[in-house]
């Protein structure tokens, strides 16, 4: 099957255009086109395969590539580092892949930054995560350094790299080996784990049509917190979300609010895929009962998206990449009756041969087919449209440039035809101070833009720092009449088991992804009034002094339309002690203290949430900043065109103005220049026709995506 052959178009287009713009620019200009180019290449759909521990992502993703066993799966947690496998990617080498290792920083970010929160474990129990979190990073520091000896300090911050990988090759770098679980060092399975940062693996795929990221995930629930950053900043760059679910415990809380962020992004797509029905005992009459509560439950929480849901079962489509005997009879077990009236009313026949019913019955071509349809709508395409923009911008500027060398060309036969060559001259001066004039205009437009963004920029920023903070503590203050009816409900029931109370944080979450939200756009909006305004004062500029209309100059796809973070997510619940009150009436009857509870929640929440917000506000800046210098990118084209047109004007006229004098005396110097300057003209001449051609096939193609 081809996954995506529409976006296959649209990129074989865009590299085209690119290719006819390198040769029909003009030496001068090649290297901006080669620097598109470039960008061009680098683009891929990027996909992410997420889920709970033990959903079976890694089986699937294997079955997914054709690729039996190559990411390392196993009964126990397993995948422990992001793994971006790259398909396609015309940059990349053919084969290989490349394993980050942590960096000293990053270690010292993990490690330390903690201690606050254990003080505070004297009089409270804090939430269990950050003590876990401590625990685990510094048993993963130790296991790292025991394992790998004296190049422990020398791997920090380093790659390793390889032309070929194996599965056993990812086991060492990717997967919770000894080293992480605290059992024995026997192999080399999770040598390397505890220290790797990111995984990515090369390879090509004729099926995919478009370069493909598909990146598997440690699970969601992963005890191993650590990781959980990591996870979250490539889930952030992903644009498709396949959240694969165990059949037989199809959607936890955890798993809808996951699904609920991922969805929000404008231009993301959630599929989902139900794992594992060969579990199920009568799948044949189970899995329409399964796929119906899953819709039912995300159509309660998520009632604006459609979801689509496909159910399957990794293990099927791997069994079919098997040899050996085993494999077959596993094969034979599972190819019976029940297999045979599931395919019939699932998918309305049953193939004759046992592996394509297999594979049929494995949902792995239905969510292929999925991803196709998803990818070929444009998800994960924002990129493209930006460098399309970037694209229009910067054939508008050669076509500009190339505009007034063909002015100052005609002007030449008119000065040379008309015996003015002595008035050319002064002409020719007050032409430079014109176009100085014009330079210090636009540039200064683009100053006082690049002033203006960096306070909208500064100050969403530090609104958003303020309501979020807000955001926390207005949650803590809602917490006393959770704290009361607790505490109500405990005596009810004669106390006892109500010491400590675990507070979910979803509603604070929410609160939070608001907050965002509105920052987004305020900020947002803001730079693009900002952007605008400095574009339509040089359009108006140039007009006014050319006549030229750089209308294909816009502010159009500029990244970071949205912005939502699953870093919201980093922590699903704090716990907190209830704070007994010693009065002398403690001794007959235990009483807590609400206010005093309360006050250890404010703290407990202020350390543990600051990191989280920390983190939030970062991405959130990068994205701003990313969006506005995108912006100024396109101004600067015509800045840059401008100065192009005007350079060259500068570098003509000395020549121009020695040649106009021996014109005046001599004709056969005349007839000399005219003949060079006529097929001066020829060449720009077809230069423009060659540009404007690829122009309107670009507005062609605009029109027909718009269609
Ligand atoms: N019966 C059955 N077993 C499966 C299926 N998919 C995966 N498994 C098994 O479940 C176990 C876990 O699979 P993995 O692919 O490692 O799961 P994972 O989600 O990648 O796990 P982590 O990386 O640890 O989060 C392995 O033993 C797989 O063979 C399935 O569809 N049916
Ligand atoms: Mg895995």
């Amino acid at each position: 099957m081809k996954i995506a052959p529409a976006q296959r178009q649209e990129l074989d287009f865009l590299r085209d255009t690119l290719d006819n713009l390198e040769k029909a620019a003009g030496r001068d200009k090649r290297d901006i086109f080669r620097g598109l180019r470039r960008r061009l290449d680098g683009w891929a759909a990027k996909v992410a395969v997420i889920g709970q521990v033990k959903a079976g992502k890694s089986t699937f993703l294997n079955a997914f590539l054709y690729n039996h066993d190559f990411l390392p799966s196993d009964v126990n947690p397993w995948t422990s580092v992001v793994t971006n496998i790259r398909i396609n990617l015309p940059q990349d080498p053919i084969s290989g892949g490349s394993f980050e290792f942590f960096a000293e920083r990053d270690w010292d970010e993990i490690v330390s930054g903690e201690s606050k929160i254990r003080k505070l474990t004297e009089q409270l129990l804090p939430g269990f995560d950050t003590k876990l979190l401590r625990k685990q990073s510094e048993e993963m520091r130790i296991r790292a350094e025991e394992r790998l000896g004296k190049s422990f300090k020398d791997l920090l911050g380093t790659a390793h790299d390889y032309d070929f990988v194996t599965s056993d090759l990812l086991k060492a770098y990717v997967c919770a080996g000894p080293g992480m679980n605290g059992g024995k060092v026997t192999d080399a399975t999770g040598q390397y784990s505890a220290l790797t940062k990111v995984a990515h693996v090369y390879t090509r795929l004729p099926e995919f049509q478009v370069p493909t990221i598909i990146t598997d995930t440690p699970g969601v629930n992963d005890p191993f917190l650590v990781r959980d950053e990591f996870t979250c900043r490539s889930l952030d760059k992903s644009d498709v979300f396949i959240v694969v679910l165990s059949a037989h415990q199809p959607l936890t809380d955890v798993d809808i609010a996951l699904i609920r962020i991922l969805a929000k992004q404008d231009n993301k797509d959630v599929m989902i895929f139900v794992n594992r029905i060969d579990e199920l005992d009568d799948y044949d009459t189970d899995v329409p009962r399964v796929l119906d509560d899953v819709s039912r439950r995300l159509k309660g929480a998520i009632p604006d998206i459609d979801f689509s849901i496909v159910a399957g079962s990794g293990y099927m489509a791997d069994l079919t990449l098997q040899d050996g005997e085993e494999a077959e009879e596993q094969r034979a077990a599972l190819d019976d009756a029940r297999l045979a009236r599931y395919l019939k009313s699932r998918y309305g026949q049953v193939p004759e041969d046992r592996d394509d019913r297999l594979l049929l019955a494995s949902g792995i071509g239905a969510i292929k087919s999925e991803l196709s349809k998803v990818i070929d709508r444009g998800i994960g395409s924002s990129q493209l449209a930006t460098i399309k923009g970037d694209i229009r911008a910067e054939l508008e500027g050669v076509l500009f440039v190339n505009r007034r060398a063909r002015d100052t060309l005609q002007t030449q036969v008119s000065h040379i035809n008309g015996d003015v060559a002595a008035m050319a001259i002064s002409d020719l001066k007050g032409e430079i101070e014109t176009l100085k004039a014009l330079h210090a205009k636009l540039e200064e437009q683009a100053d006082s833009t690049e002033v203006q963004i960096e306070k909208v920029v500064g100050k969403a920023w530090s609104r958003l720092e303020k309501r979020l903070l807000g955001c926390i503590e207005t949650f803590v203050d809602n917490q006393k009449t959770a704290f009361e009816s607790h505490l109500f409900a405990s005596k009810v029931r004669g106390g006892g088991s109500g010491k400590s109370l675990t507070i979910d944080l979803a509603p604070l979450q929410r609160a939070m992804e608001r907050e965002v939200e509105t920052a987004w756009t305020a900020s947002r909006t803001g730079n693009d009034v900002v952007l605008n305004n400095c574009l339509t004062a040089c359009r108006q500029i140039l007009k006014d002094s050319y006549g030229d209309d750089t209308a294909a100059i816009t502010l159009d796809d500029l990244p970071h339309q949205d912005f939502v973070s699953t870093l919201t997510l980093a922590q699903p619940a704090l716990k907190v002690n209830l704070i007994a009150n010693r009065s002398w009436a403690f001794w007959k009857k235990k009483t807590f203290n609400v206010e005093k509870t309360l006050e250890a929640l404010r703290t407990i929440a202020a350390e543990e949430l600051r990191p989280p917000i920390e983190k939030i506000l970062a991405a959130f800046n990068e994205a701003q900043i990313e969006r506005a210098t995108a912006g100024n990118d396109r101004i600067h084209v015509m800045l840059r065109m401008f100065e192009s047109s005007f350079n060259q004007r500068m570098h003509g006229m000395k020549k121009e103005m020695i040649e106009y004098e021996k014109v005046a005396s001599d004709p056969d110097f005349r007839r000399v220049i005219v003949q060079r300057v006529q097929s001066q003209m020829e060449v720009i001449e077809r230069r423009l026709i060659n540009l404007s051609a690829i122009e309107s096939s670009l507005a062609r193609s605009d029109l027909a995506k718009a269609a």
